[in-house]
């Protein structure tokens, strides 16, 4: 068997020799579903998703972080995993589970650069090296109005910040996604400016909950999460974390970014999860948890930053429905 060294001493089998995620997925959900007896139900969807998971899914342990750890129950693997929003596989949910296949996360590099000392390059084995990996439980509300609750792995972009040491005129970060036709569809369709771009101030960045994040469940990043490294930001609309990054850059000004290219007024720079904010086109003061959306089941009501309400300090004296 064919064992590549991982730089924290784990061993990663090629994606051949792993287990199928199903497999882990079952072990670990068994409880949880046995708990709320589903378990019948739960088994049929797991068969169907077998197949798109024995691509992936290497193994990436990780140790759960209690501090950043919300209680509500997880999305299943499935609906994590095969509803999505990946506009360089297509615009269909279905569409990245569907065509991310052509995404090669490996070899991969993240350029770091601008308004940094020390600009560097790394690659993945130095990013899953750069600081031990956690695993937190985080809602990503979609400003679409869906949300999800997913482990994610990895760890706090502050940490790769101290690393790069930012010069005083580091105001804004920049994250660029990868924009390569060949691997990706998407980029045919004019529907976003490619490449993906993102951005947060620096203080954002600086929190402790924007995560580097490079797995989720227990395993590496499906490409259609965002393989191999993508930042989750869990008190912003889901659109400010982007999957399949580059290069992230410091600099003075604030970034344009793709969703702000393409509808201005409809999603702004800041985007925080604000049930009091309505999108032009639809109220934010609701929504669909995925998972739980049956005929009967009641929307949830959208907390203000998502529940994330530690973050309220970095707006202080700002008009965050001028700043949506
Ligand atoms: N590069 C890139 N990143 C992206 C997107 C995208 O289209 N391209 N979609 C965003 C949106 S709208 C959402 S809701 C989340 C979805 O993340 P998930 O599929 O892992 O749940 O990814 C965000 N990151
Ligand atoms: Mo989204």
């Amino acid at each position: 068997m064919l064992i590549k060294r991982n730089p924290n001493g784990i061993d990663l089998p090629f994606p051949s020799e792993i287990t199928p995620r199903a497999v882990f997925e079952s072990r670990r959900s068994f409880i949880r579903q046995v708990a709320l007896g589903s378990i019948a139900a739960a088994a049929a969807p797991e068969m169907l998703v077998r197949e798109a998971f024995a691509q992936n899914g290497q193994k990436l342990p990780a140790k759960p972080n209690p501090a950043f750890i919300v209680m509500d129950k997880p999305t299943s693997v499935k609906d994590a995993t095969t509803y999505n929003n990946f506009y360089e596989f297509g615009t269909e949910k279905t569409d990245p589970a569907r065509y991310a296949g052509t995404l090669q996360p490996r070899p991969w590099t993240v350029a770091i650069e601008g308004e940094v000392k020390k600009p560097m390059t790394l690659d993945l084995d130095a990013l899953l090296k750069l600081a031990p990996l956690e695993e937190r439980i985080y809602r990503l509300r979609c400003v679409e109005g869906w949300s999800m609750v997913i482990p994610w792995i990895g760890y706090s972009l502050a940490e790769l910040i101290r690393k790069v040491e930012p010069t005083g005129n580091a105001k804004f970060v920049e994250f660029v996604s990868l924009a390569d036709k060949k691997q990706m569809p998407g980029l045919r369709s004019p529907v976003l400016e490619w490449p993906y771009v993102e951005g947060l101030r620096i203080d954002e960045a600086n929190h402790p909950l924007t995560l580097l994040t490079l797995g989720m469940y227990g395993e590496v990043l499906p490409n259609q999460n965002g393989a191999p490294v993508r930042i989750v930001v869990p008190w912003k609309y889901g659109f400010k974390s982007a999957k399949s990054i580059v290069k992230i850059r410091f600099v003075k000004e604030q970034p344009r970014t793709a969703w702000n290219i393409s509808a201005p007024q409809e999603y702004g720079f800041y985007s925080n999860v604000n049930p009091e904010v309505d999108h032009p086109r639809w109220s934010q003061a609701t929504e669909r948890r995925i998972g739980e959306d049956s005929f009967f089941t009641r929307k949830r009501k959208t907390m203000m930053f998502n529940g994330y309400s530690d973050v309220a300090s970095l707006y202080g004296g700002m008009d965050l429905k001028k700043f949506f």
